[in-house]
Parts: structure tokens; sequence; C-alpha cells
């Protein structure tokens, strides 16, 4: 019996322990925009009000795998209440967190972000390409690429793009693309492409036509 009391006890411990450690995730992304990258974001999707004592967001360089930035997240204090926590530019929209101005996120190809909490990685991914962490707590860590890209240089009438997670914290990278600069939703719940919302709005006009 006691042998029991003290299999369920480790248990619980263990369950409390796995859960408190993913509760903040990379949930969106932009590093990239026609001219100057003046709007670039990266956008954490978690529990409102944790504690961000010990939570860093490192940025790796895929060509030669070393950290180039490391965000203190600890200065915000605790997750904003809805959820969504954004470092960015100044420009970006719902901006928690001001690290940089221009050119603070690079773009591959590949390149990688780390989230980490108390040295221990929690999330990490690359972008246009997969490569292994050298140094810092993603050292010897493969970075696994999202699949998804955003470029640089869209044509004359071209979208811009931004990389989301969705549905927010849970789902699968997609590409979001506008016209706006920045077509990202910071701050705010990640959509699907305006694109693929036209095509679930021009279903339901035609259905409500039928149906007249
Ligand atoms: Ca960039
Ligand atoms: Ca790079
Ligand atoms: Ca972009
Ligand atoms: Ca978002």
């Amino acid at each position: 019996m006691k042998a029991m009391k003290l299999i369920l006890a480790i248990a619980a411990v263990a369950v409390f322990a796995s859960t408190a450690n993913a509760s903040l995730v990379i949930n969106e992304l932009d590093y990239d925009h026609d001219g100057t990258d003046d709007q670039e974001f990266v956008e954490l999707f978690g529990t409102g009000g944790e504690d961000l004592t010990g939570w860093e967001l490192i940025l790796y360089n895929g060509n030669g795998g070393a950290s180039y930035r490391t965000v203190d997240l600890s200065t915000l204090g605790t997750v904003p209440m809805d959820g969504f926590l954004v470092v960015g530019s100044a420009l970006v929209a719902n901006v928690d967190i001001i690290d940089w101005t221009t050119n603070g996120v690079q773009n591959g190809a590949p390149d990688g972000v780390a989230l980490v909490s108390g040295g221990v990685v929690q999330d990490l991914l690359a972008y246009e390409g997969t490569f292994d962490g050298v140094g810092g707590p993603a050292d010897g860590m493969t970075f696994p690429d999202i699949g998804v890209a955003d470029h640089p240089d869209p044509g004359v009438g071209d979208p811009e793009l931004a990389l989301q997670l969705f549905p927010d914290g849970v789902g699968t990278w997609i590409v979001t693309e506008g016209s706006a600069r920045n077509p990202g939703t910071p701050g705010a719940p990640n959509t699907p492409e305006p694109a693929t919302m036209s095509l679930l709005l021009l279903g339901g006009g035609l259905l409500l036509r039928r149906r007249r």
C-alpha cells in the first residue's frame, strides 16, 4: 500500500512537472519583408498570467549553428492574460517586448528559434531547412524545419507573408498572406490565410444563393 502511494505521488509530480514546462510555445513568425525588415516579430502563446522567471527566447543562426540573439522574457513579469506574448520591433501591433528595430530576425536559409525555460529548451523550430545548434541551451539539438517559409521579394501585386501555427498553440504551420506589409496577427488569434477564408466565404455565399 505504501509502495502504491509512493508510485501515485511520483506520477502526480511527473504530470505536474510536464504541464508546468509546456505552457508556452512559438506561435507565429514574420522574419522577412519586401525591402527593409522593420516589422519582424515572434509571437509566443501560452497560459495567461504564468510567471516568466527564467524564460528566454533565443535566435539561432543556421549558418554555423550558434545563437545570435537572446531575449530575456522575464522582464515582462508574466504572460499577458490573453495568452499572446509578442517580441518584435516598435512598429509591430500589440508588441510586448521591443528588442530590435530592423533586421532582428535572420532570413535563413536555414535559421532557427528556441524557447527556453530555466536553461532547458521547451520548443524549437527552424525555417528554410534544418540544422544542429552549437552552444547554449540548444547545443547539439536538431532544429526541425516547420516546412513553410516567409519570403522577401514579392513582386508587384504579390502578397506579403507571415507564418502561423493554426490553431493557436497546437496546430500545424501555415502561411498567411495579405497586401499589408505585415499580414500576420501579432497579439491576436491566428487565422487561415485570406485565400482560404475567401473560398470559405464564397462557398457560404453560393449556399445562400441556392437556398433562395
Ligand atoms: Ca529578417
Ligand atoms: Ca542565418
Ligand atoms: Ca513576411
Ligand atoms: Ca497571432
